[in-house]
């Protein structure tokens, strides 16, 4: 049986157009998913959106709509969004529908019988945008939330709660046992100390709006829209309907999620799956936040970047590529669109994209368009043997959850044949055994990298293939499997008709800075 994979984004408030943040998430997991189906692995990729709660309830209202019409409008954004960025998720939940709502209820009933749930009135601040309680030493001068900055409010409500309180030694010792089960480890410790300071019971259940699942053993009250979220997880594999699709993929999951909800996945969610009496989530992984001048992109602060616009100006691949080399997964990164522009000119348009070019040119004018075969590996072949410490390098990384570490490797193999070019100068060479020696290497090289390449650029990585006369796509599923053997050298046959074309990724003038009104004359 292949091994599987299943991986999962948080799932979005769509109260707003996708920005380049969820963008980032998404992309990063589009092309871990991507990767592990290129190693013959079964893979189920999750995204969707979480619709319920007093955030969307408002804003629905705003726009005087129903927050079900809202909902069904916006959850479209985001599916559009990940098609034009090439999102290759296997499914799309979002928890209005019927599939979650009976998800839900199973997994709140069985940890109400399971006796973790108790009634009792609360009293607390409350940030709507967070959808969160806050103790007031959290929060910051003049009440604001610590996070988006904004007034919270009062609320005093008849709960359900959760006896999270009572998980603290079985969270703790879950995390002793199990190693690397948050990535970055600072993020791992971030969790462990957040639950030794103590724990306190969580409120699950509204009576204030009636826009969620209704619990199922008292109807008055709706679910906390996030005890909600978290279980879209498991509705999307099965739970409580299809027990065997659910043990086939559960606990074997890697949440990829950002730094800001945190202890929703990585201290209540696993002591949700203990109540429940199911394996808590095999692994998570936080990434850090995308930043504009320093600060965090977000809608309230009205930074945002819109990634399809972005695509649709440098490229899908162009903005992939960038996301996924430019931030070092788990910490922040800021973004400009100088540094895409100046990464998209030096690694795309100049090596990538350059090599491709060159290689079609010299192989047209002095192999009459037949690629010849690269030459054996060896102690004499310094490219083949890059490439062998470039795959298990980049094979490796993309293992730990590190695309920048992946792609830097596969550039390295970009830069090493492009160095070898302009070091032997076969465009100057009269055809003959020598040229056809280095360019069935490049050819190799070329052909190896875009296999590599696919997970971030999969449009240039077709294309490339394509150039080259092999057959088939270079993402196709188990092409990188070590069984397989396509990341060994030597797999390009020689005497393929290598076409060329306009270049993949034309270069790009720096941004010229637009004018201000302080500019102004
Ligand atoms: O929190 N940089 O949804 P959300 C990088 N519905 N990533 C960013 C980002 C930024 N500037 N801004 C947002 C929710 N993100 C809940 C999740 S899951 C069961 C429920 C990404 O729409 C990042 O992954 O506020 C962050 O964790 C997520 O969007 C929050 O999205």
């Amino acid at each position: 049986m292949p091994e599987r994979f299943y991986v999962t984004t948080p799932i979005f408030y769509p109260n707003d157009r996708p920005h380049l943040g969820t963008a980032y998430a998404t992309v990063t997991a589009d092309a871990l998913a991507r990767w592990h189906r290129l190693c013959g692995e079964e893979v189920l990729f999750l995204t969707g959106t979480d619709e319920h709660g007093l955030k969307i309830a408002r804003r629905a209202e705003e726009q005087g709509m129903t927050p079900q019409a809202w909902t069904d409008e916006t959850a479209q954004w985001f599916r559009d969004a990940w098609k034009a960025l090439l999102v290759t998720n296997d499914d799309f939940i979002r928890t209005t529908e019927a599939r979650h709502t009976e998800a839900v209820q199973a997994f709140m009933q069985s940890i109400h019988d399971n006796g973790h749930i108790y009634k009792a009135e609360y009293a607390g601040w409350y940030c709507v945008a967070c959808e969160a309680y806050y103790a007031e030493s959290e929060l910051t001068e003049g009440r604001l939330c610590p996070l988006h900055g904004t007034p919270v409010e009062w609320f005093v409500e008849e709960n359900y709660f959760f006896r999270l309180s009572a998980f603290e030694d079985r969270l703790l010792e879950w995390y002793a046992n199990s190693g690397s089960v948050v990535v970055p480890e600072a993020k791992r410790n971030e969790a462990v100390s957040f639950i030794r300071q103590g724990l306190q019971d969580i409120s699950i259940t509204r009576t204030s709006i009636d826009w969620g699942i209704p619990v199922p053993w008292d109807p008055e009250h709706v679910v906390y829209v996030w005890y909600d979220a978290l279980v879209n997880y498991i509705t999307a594999i099965g739970y409580g309907v299809d027990e065997e699709r659910f043990s086939s993929w559960w606990p074997f999951v890697h949440h990829l999620i950002g730094k800001d909800i945190l202890r929703f996945h990585c201290v209540w969610w696993p002591a949700m799956c203990m109540a429940a009496g199911i394996d808590p989530p095999h692994q998570l992984i936080v990434h850090g936040f995308l930043l504009v001048g320093g600060e965090k992109m977000s809608k309230s602060r009205l930074n945002q970047v819109d990634p399809v616009e972005l695509a649709k100006d440098l490229g899908v691949d162009a903005l992939r590529y960038h996301l996924l080399r430019e931030v070092t997964l788990g910490s922040d990164g800021d973004f400009s669109y100088e540094a895409l522009v100046a990464r998209y000119n030096s690694d795309l348009a100049n090596n990538l994209g350059n090599l491709a070019q060159r290689v079609a040119t010299v192989v047209g004018s002095k192999c009459g368009g037949v690629g010849p075969a690269p030459r054996p590996a060896g102690e004499e072949n310094a490219i083949a043997t890059a490439a062998a410490t470039v795959v298990a390098e980049a094979r490796e990384a993309w293992a730990r959850f590190a695309p920048q570490d992946a792609l830097a490797a596969t550039w390295r193999l970009v830069h090493e044949t492009n160095a070898e070019l302009e070091a032997t100068e076969p465009w100057k060479m009269a055809p003959g055994p020598e040229v056809d020696s280095v360019l069935g290497n490049a050819l190799e090289a070329l052909r190896i990298v875009t296999i590599l390449a696919s997970p971030a650029v999969p449009l240039a990585a077709a294309e490339i293939w394509r150039r080259l006369g092999l057959d088939g796509t270079p993402d196709e599923a188990g092409r990188a499997s070590e069984s397989r053997g396509e990341l060994d050298w030597g797999g390009y046959p020689g005497g393929l008709t290598v076409t060329k074309g306009e270049p993949i990724f034309p270069r790009r003038h720096a941004p010229v800075p637009t004018a201000t009104s302080d500019d102004a004359p």
